[in-house]
């Protein structure tokens, strides 16, 4: 048995909500290959574990956690109620599976690697002396703000003026307060997932290590501050350029995309979550068809329902429409000329690594923010105008991205930011040689 070879024993807890098991399992599986004598525990939700892990795997073994939910409850649409149930159920359904593992391997944990949302992790670390690695999902700039938050709130005031500008923050002066997360300044910091960051921005600097999925030059300043803040800050991304992931094509979008002209196609997503309301559906219904783009959505639903009537016919011939699709291989195709999405981070990621320039319609969490800085700050995309999907919006950021000499500027500089996320995880690259450093925490190999 694999497992009496193994000398440590590594405990994951991941976040079964967005994308945030997939790269966390990601990175899991780059540090058992890199660390062949450890047996990883990956702790998740049942649906979490059933849809991230790939298949039955030695050395990296699920166990699945409770959900919080209670007896009989039905989803009834709103993504963010099953969030709160789960965190009344933390950090409890967790340890009481560790607790499980340990005994039935008979193996002590060496070190706790969570999901950086896990303040907790701080405490559990110390209680089984242990390192404890925290694993960010999303850009440097959003961790920032969270463990910024009292300085922020502070300053700003609660519920201060939206329109006030961030230039009191180091590289912030394109920002202003209405593109900082909810509950950060504003809105219920109570909530589950406000009440959980703050606490995550205080306990951090208790982390041996924080591992992100980025890379050293998308952000330097941020990073840079991120660095004095925190013991020890690696950035070792993008995981899109650094994992191998099978590619599952069942609806034909590459074939589909060979056939369509250079940079000529627009590409829809709204990520893991969302689907947006319906008049901003048709919204973007409208503007697809005026602007005689052709299209591939990702679409979450029933497009025969919740589409305009006629438009999957009148669209046919230009448009192609998924319930899921290749996204890391669809934005590398060079067909594809502007990608329409919600700003989830690791969609921002898979663009750059694509060339392609975003427009965003971002709805909750660090989407905002990702999509002010990508406007403002990088200059390689748009948000829309009003911050929602309108016909005359969706039209504008369209032609401009795609036919103007202001979108040709955005995917000229995208593509020299793609540059740099590649020679981040090349032999010797910054992202190579942060998760060396990795390694040795989480096999305590570190001498500090
Ligand atoms: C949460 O993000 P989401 O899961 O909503 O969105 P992304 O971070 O952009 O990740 C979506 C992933 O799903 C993939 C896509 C991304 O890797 O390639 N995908 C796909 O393969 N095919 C499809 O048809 C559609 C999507 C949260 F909402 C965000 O605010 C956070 O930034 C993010 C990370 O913490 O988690």
């Amino acid at each position: 048995e694999s497992q009496t070879q193994t000398s440590k024993h590594i405990a994951v807890l991941a976040f079964p909500f967005g994308t945030h098991a997939a790269p966390l399992l990601n990175l899991v599986l780059q540090l058992s290959q890199a660390c062949p004598d450890t047996l990883f525990s990956f702790l998740s939700t049942q649906q979490s574990n059933s849809s991230t892990f790939p298949m039955k795997l030695d050395k990296v073994k699920p166990f699945d956690v409770w959900d919080g939910l209670p007896e009989g409850y039905r989803f009834g649409g709103n993504p963010h109620e099953p969030v709160g149930y789960f965190l009344k159920a933390v950090p409890g359904n967790f340890t009481e599976v560790l607790d499980r593992v340990v005994a039935e391997t008979g193996k002590p944990i060496d070190c706790l690697i969570t999901d950086a949302f896990y303040a907790f992790g701080a405490d559990l670390a110390d209680e089984l002396s242990v390192p404890w690695v925290a694993f960010w999902t999303a850009g440097p700039r959003a961790l920032f703000v969270h463990a910024d938050t009292d300085f922020i709130r502070r300053h700003v005031g609660v519920n201060g003026p939206q329109d006030m500008p961030l230039d009191f923050l180091p590289d912030f002066s394109g920002l202003r307060v209405a593109d900082l997360p909810g509950g950060i300044t504003s809105g219920d910091f109570d909530a589950p997932v406000p009440a959980l960051l703050h606490k995550m921005g205080q306990a951090l600097p208790r982390a041996t290590a924080i591992a992100a999925n980025s890379y050293e030059d998308l952000d330097n300043t941020v990073v840079n501050m991120l660095k004095l803040r925190f013991s020890m800050y690696l950035n070792i991304g993008p995981f899109n350029l650094v994992s191998s992931s099978t590619v599952d094509d069942s609806h034909g979008c590459l074939d589909w995309l060979s056939k369509q002209e250079q940079a000529s196609v627009v590409y829809i997503s709204f990520g893991s979550v969302i689907t947006p309301p319906p008049h901003e559906l048709q919204a973007l219904s409208e503007a697809l068809e005026e602007s005689e783009c052709p299209f591939l959505w990702s679409f979450r639903g029933d497009p025969e329902k919740q589409l305009p009537s006629g438009f999957l016919e009148r669209t046919r011939p230009k448009g192609k429409i998924v319930p899921w699709a290749p996204q890391q291989k669809i934005l590398e195709h060079s067909s594809v000329g502007a990608f329409v999405s919600h700003g989830g981070w690791n969609s921002v990621l898979e663009s750059i690594v694509g060339g392609v320039p975003m427009i965003f319609r971002p709805f909750f969490g660090d989407q905002t923010l990702n999509t002010r800085t990508v406007e403002a700050v990088w200059g390689f995309g748009l948000g829309l105008e009003g911050g929602t999907l309108t016909k005359e919006g969706a039209v504008k950021a369209l032609k401009l991205t795609m036919c103007s000499e202001q979108g040709k500027k955005m995917r000229d500089r995208i593509g020299q930011q793609k540059e740099l996320a590649y020679n981040a995880v090349k032999p010797n690259g910054s992202s190579v040689e942060n998760f060396k450093t990795l390694v040795k925490v989480v096999s305590n190999k570190l001498t500090l």
